[in-house]
C-alpha cells in the first residue's frame, strides 16, 4: 500500500479480476497464483488459452503459472527491484514508453530516467541471475500491450525491498500508460478474504478509516463527531508490537483471529514477548498455540455463523449471511467487541454505542469512510457486491481506478535504487546507497544473504492444500491426506552435492533455530534456493525466519529470504 499510495495516491488494486481475461499481456511476480488465488488464475488461463494473451512470470520456482509462461524469469530471491529497474531501462533506451500518457498524467519522469540510466540488463543479470536477453524480451512484451496487467503477491512484498519494488512496478505501469484502462493496472492480490476491508476500516498503524492519517487534524475533525474523544495516534507495526512485548513497553495484548506464535517471524522471540505480558486475551475459533498462552480465551463464531461484509482484492464489498446458527458458547466477533466496549466504558461517561446488528455497524462505516457511503445492505445484495469508491446511492461502484486522473492528481514517478556494492557483507547497508527517496531508517540490505555457514536462501510460503498456520485446514482429514507434513523443496544438483536423497528427513538450520522436514528433490526451484511451507506447527518455518530484517517503510518482515544450512536429520 505504501508503494502504490506514493505513486498513485491510493494503495488499492487498480482493476478488477474479471478484466484479467481480456489482457493482452499478464505480468505476474511473486505469486503462486494457481495455488493461492485460483479465481484469478482461472482468468489467467482463459486469457492465455482462449484469447492469445502472453504471460510473463517472475518466480525463483517453476510454479504451475510459471510453467505456463511465455517468459519465465527465474529471478533470485530478493532481486525483483533490479529486474524491474532493468525493464524500465530497456523501455526508455528503446523508446517504448507512452509519451502522451507521461506528459498528460504524470510527473518526475526525468528523475526516474536519471536514476535507471545505468540499470542495464547486463547489470541486472548479475543480481537476478537472469539472461539479459530475457529481461529485454519481457520489457518489450510488457510495453507492447496494448493492455498489460500486472499481478503480484508476497514474493514481492515480503522482502526488505518490498515497498520500493511496488513503487518501481508503478513506474513501469505509468511509463507504458498501463493504468486507468480496462485489463491494465497494478493488482496486488490480497491475501485474506477481507484484508482489503480491514485496511479500509483503518486496521493499519498509520491510518484511520478511509486512509485518513492517524494523528492528523483531518482525523480529529472527521471522527470526533462520530466518536467523541478518541485515540488519535499512530500505532505500532506487527514486528514492533512483539519487540514492545519483549522490552516491556507493551504489557497486554488482545489477539483476534491471528496466530502469531506460528505466523510471526522468529518464533522464539515472539514467544518470549508473549510470555512477558501481564495479560493476554485471545479470540479465536480454536485453541491455537497463541491461545494456549492466553489468560482468557473468547470463543468466536466462524464466517458461516454470522452476517457482515467482506471487501475482496478488487475492492468489491460483498454481503455474507449467517448460514448456520453460532455454536453454543460462541459469539460473532462484532458482538464480542460491542459487549466489551460496553463493559469497559469509563465510569461516568455516556453509554458506549450499542449496535443492534452488523447492519448498524455498516451504517457507521458509511459515515466514516466516504468510499462506502453509497452502499447499503440492500444494494450490496442486489448487485452481488459493489466496488469502492461508491460515494452515493446512485453510484454504480468503481471497478477501475485512476481513469481520468490519479487519486493524487498526477502519477508520481519515484526513484527506487537497488545498488549492491561488489563483495559487500550481508547485514550491512550494502544495497541502496541511500539514494532511495522513501523515508526510513537505515536502508536495509536485500535480506539475509547466504554465506559459508548458511549457504542456502530459504523461501517460506504456502501450499494449495493448507491455510497459513493450519489451525483450520489441518483439522480436515481430506486436506491432511493431501499434505500431511512439511517438506523442503531443493534442486537435484544441491541434493546430489550434499548427498541427500528424496524423502529423507533433513534438518534446516538458521541463525535463530532449526526444524526437521522431509526432503522433496525437484528441478522446479533454483539451485541454492530452498522452499518450506509455514503451515506445519511441528516443522514451524518461523522458527528460522528473522524479525529484525524488515522493509524500512512498511515494516513487513523479509519472510522470503533467510540464510539456512541443510543436513540429514539423524535423530
Ligand atoms: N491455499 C491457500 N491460499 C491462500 C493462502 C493460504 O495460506 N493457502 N493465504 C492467502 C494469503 S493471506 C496470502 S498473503 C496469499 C499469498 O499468496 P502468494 O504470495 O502467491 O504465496 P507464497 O507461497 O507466500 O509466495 C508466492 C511466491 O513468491 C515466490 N517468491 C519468493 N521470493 C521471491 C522473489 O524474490 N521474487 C519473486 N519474483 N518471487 C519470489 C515464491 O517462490 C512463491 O512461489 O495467498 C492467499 N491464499
Ligand atoms: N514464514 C512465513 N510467515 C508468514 C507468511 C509467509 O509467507 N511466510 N505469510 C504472512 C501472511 S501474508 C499472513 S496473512 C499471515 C497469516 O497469519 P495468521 O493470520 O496468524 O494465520 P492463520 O492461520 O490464518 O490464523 C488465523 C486464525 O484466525 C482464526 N479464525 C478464523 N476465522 C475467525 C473468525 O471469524 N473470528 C476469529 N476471532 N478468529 C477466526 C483461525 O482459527 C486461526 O487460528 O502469516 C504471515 N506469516
Ligand atoms: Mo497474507
Amino acid at each position: 500500500m505504501a508503494g502504490l499510495a506514493t505513486a498513485f495516491g491510493s494503495g488499492a488494486s487498480t482493476n478488477s479480476i474479471e478484466e484479467i481475461r481480456s489482457a493482452n499481456v499478464i505480468f505476474i511476480l511473486g505469486s503462486n497464483t494457481s495455488a493461492q488465488h485460483p479465481l484469478a488464475y482461472a482468468r489467467v488461463i482463459d486469457a492465455k488459452q482462449n484469447h492469445g494473451a502472453r504471460l510473463i512470470v517472475a518466480d525463483p520456482r517453476t510454479t504451475p503459472v510459471a510453467a505456463l509462461a511465455d517468459e519465465h524469469l527465474a529471478v533470485r530471491p530478493g532481486a525483483n527491484l533490479a529486474l524491474i529497474n532493468a525493464m524500465l531501462h530497456v523501455i526508455l533506451r528503446e523508446g517504448l514508453e507512452d509519451r502522451a500518457f507521461i506528459a498528460a498524467r504524470t510527473e518526475n519522469v526525468d528523475a526516474l530516467r536519471a536514476s535507471i540510466h545505468d540499470c542495464t540488463p547486463e547489470w541486472a543479470a548479475r543480481l537476478t541471475g537472469l539472461d539479459p536477453a530475457a529481461i529485454r524480451r519481457a520489457a518489450r512484451l510488457y510495453a507492447a500491450g496494448p493492455a498489460s496487467s500486472i499481478l503480484y503477491c508476497m514474493g514481492v512484498t515480503q522482502h526488505v525491498t518490498g515497498t520500493r519494488t511496488c513503487a518501481a512496478l508503478a513506474n513501469l505501469a505509468m511509463l507504458c500508460g498501463m493504468v486507468g484502462r480496462p485489463s491494465t493496472g497494478l493488482n496486488p492480490l490480497r491475501g485474506q478474504n477481507n484484508v482489503q476491508g480491514a485496511c479500509d476500516m483503518g486496521a493499519l498503524p498509520e491510518t484511520l478509516p478511509g486512509y485518513v492519517r492517524a494523528g492528523s487534524e483531518e482525523a480529529r475533525a472527521r471522527f470526533t463527531p462520530l466518536w467523541g474523544n478518541f485515540a488519535n495516534s499512530v500505532g505500532r507495526r506487527l514486528t514492533e508490537i512483539t519487540s514492545g512485548m519483549r522490552d516491556g513497553s507493551i504489557r497486554a495484548a488482545y489477539v483476534i483471529g491471528e496466530n502469531p506464535l506460528q505466523s510471526d517471524p522468529d518464533t522464539q522471540s515472539v514467544a518470549e514477548g508473549f510470555r512477558r505480558l501481564d495479560f493476554l486475551l485471545v479470540q479465536d475459533l480454536f485453541l491455537t498455540p497463541t491461545a494456549e498462552l492466553a489468560d482468557v480465551v473468547l470463543p468466536a463464531s466462524s464466517y458461516l455463523e454470522k452476517q457482515g461484509t467482506f471487501t475482496n482484492t478488487e475492492r468489491r464489498v460483498q454481503l455474507v449471511n449467517e448460514a448456520l446458527p453460532p455454536l453454543p458458547g460462541t459469539r460473532p466477533d462484532w458482538r464480542i467487541l460491542v459487549d466489551l466496549m460496553r463493559i469497559m466504558r469509563p465510569a461516568g461517561t455516556a453509554d458506549a454505542p450499542d449496535y443492534a446488528s452488523p447492519e448498524a455497524v455498516f451504517a457507521e462505516i458509511r459515515k466514516a469512510n466516504p468510499a462506502y457511503a453509497g452502499m447499503s445492505y440492500a444494494r450490496l445484495a442486489a448487485h452481488d457486491g459493489l466496488c469502492w469508491p461508491c460515494p452515493d446511492e446512485e453510484h454504480p461502484g468503481t471497478p477501475i481506478l485512476h481513469v481520468q486522473t490519479f487519486s493524487r492528481g498526477r502519477g508520481l514517478f519515484t526513484v527506487n535504487r537497488f545498488d549492491v556494492a561488489e563483495g559487500a557483507c550481508p547485514g550491512r547497508g550494502d544495497v541502496n546507497g541511500g539514494a532511495c527517496e522513501q523515508p526510513g531508517p537505515d536502508m536495509a540490505d536485500m535480506g539475509e544473504r547466504p554465506d559459508a555457514d548458511y549457504p542456502f536462501t530459504l523461501i517460506t510460503g504456502r501450499l494449495p492444500t493448507h491455510y497459513h498456520t493450519g489451525t483450520m485446514t489441518r483439522r480436515s482429514w481430506a486436506l491432511q491426506r493431501e499434505a500431511p507434513e512439511a517438506f523442503l523443496e531443493m534442486h537435484p544438483d544441491d541434493a546430489a552435492r550434499l548427498g541427500l536423497r528424496n524423502d529423507w528427513k533433513v534438518s534446516i538450520r538458521s541463525r535463530r533455530g532449526s526444524v526437521v522436514a522431509r526432503l522433496h528433490v525437484t528441478p522446479e526451484i533454483l539451485p541454492g534456493v530452498v522452499f518450506l511451507p509455514f503451515h506445519f506447527a511441528e516443522s514451524a518455518a518461523n522458527v528460522l525466519t528473522s524479525h529484525d530484517r524488515v522493509d524500512p517503510v512498511a515494516g513487513i518482515p523479509a519472510l522470503k529470504m533467510t540464510a539456512v544450512a541443510v543436513e540429514e536429520a539423524r535423530a
